[in-house]
């Protein structure tokens, strides 16, 4: 993730400058060919001690986000981080509880799907009123494949995340109460496919086949159903050239989004503002998450809590 992020900076016009890296594994740096220029720290309390560096970018493992982005905000800098931003509720406390400190926003979460063409082109007939009130969503979050240890708590934290910050983003709404089923496990225990279903503060009720250990292809899915018609992803591939047959992984299927948010990012910090996800809406979506993985375990519906 830190190379896609990396490699995105660095073919930035000359507004920003890439001061260094920071990586506890020297051999992965010296594999991504820096260019002399960038420093490499090997702690990362000295890249944060720089006076030079305003932005930091996370992209760490996720279960260190948030030591990470704490480290930083008391340093003073802005942050990009990577999804989900933290995995529990305590660690967005402390990361709000700064920003109030600091008196902004100063987190950008990496939901990417808010940039990329085919989600923008839905968003934007879903706003003209084009397909009139929506009334229920059917969606499928596919993968080839996830690392042994990828766990049913990741399903929700790391994967279904996306949708649920996508579908808040979309529909304009909240949503309210989740649902998870699935029977097959995996050789190493994950619960795989998993079937979700969400409804919404807007009446709506969203239904999310996960399938990530699929063997054939990244596969995402989004169709929603109108009172008028229905829009769907695949309804947008020639006008955005995002082919809705299944991709390689998700590095590929989303690489012009990853690299749209980031730019977003840099021209927010450029500008002194903030358009894009921030702690606090990063906060809904991760509520979602963990009242999933309570779904998961309890095979309940579970209500969402109100932050
Ligand atoms: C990544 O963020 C994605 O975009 C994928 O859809 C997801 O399944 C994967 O686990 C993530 O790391």
């Amino acid at each position: 993730m830190g190379r896609i992020h990396l490699r995105n900076l660095l073919a930035r016009p000359a507004d920003i400058r890439v001061v260094g890296v920071c990586d506890p594994r020297p051999d992965q740096i010296a594999a991504i060919g820096l260019p002399a220029e960038v420093a490499v720290f090997p702690d990362s309390r000295e890249l944060l001690g720089h006076p030079e560096i305003g932005l930091v970018v996370v992209a760490s493992p996720a279960s260190l986000h948030s030591s990470d982005v704490v480290s930083a905000l008391e340093a003073g800098k802005l942050v990009y981080c990577e999804k989900p931003l933290v995995t529990s509720m305590e660690d967005h406390r402390r990361i709000t509880a700064l920003e109030t400190h600091h008196g902004r926003a100063m987190v950008w979460v990496g939901f990417m799907r808010r940039f990329d063409p085919a989600f923008q082109a839905l968003k934007a007939d879903l706003d003209s009123g084009a397909i009139g009130p929506i009334s229920h969503g059917i969606l499928s979050h596919r993968n080839p494949s996830v690392p042994e240890s990828f766990t049913d708590a990741d399903y929700m934290l790391e994967t279904f995340i996306h949708e649920f910050d996508a579908l808040r983003w979309l529909l304009d709404v909240e949503i309210e109460t989740i649902t998870v089923g699935g029977k097959r496990r995996t050789n190493s225990g994950l619960m795989d496919p998993q079937f979700v279903t969400l409804t919404t503060n807007g009446g709506q009720r969203v239904m999310i086949d996960g399938h990530i250990t699929n063997g054939y292809g990244y596969d995402i899915r989004c169709e929603l159903v109108g009172e008028r018609g229905s829009r769907s992803l695949v309804d947008y591939a020639e006008e955005t050239g995002i082919s809705a047959a299944p991709h390689a992984t998700w590095a590929t299927r989303f690489s012009g989004a990853y690299r749209t948010a980031i730019d977003a990012c840099i021209d927010d910090v450029l500008a002194q503002r903030h358009t894009g996800v921030t702690s606090r809406e990063a906060e809904r979506a991760l509520a979602v998450a963990l009242s999933g993985i309570e779904a998961q375990r309890t095979g309940r519906t579970v209500s969402v809590g109100v932050g």
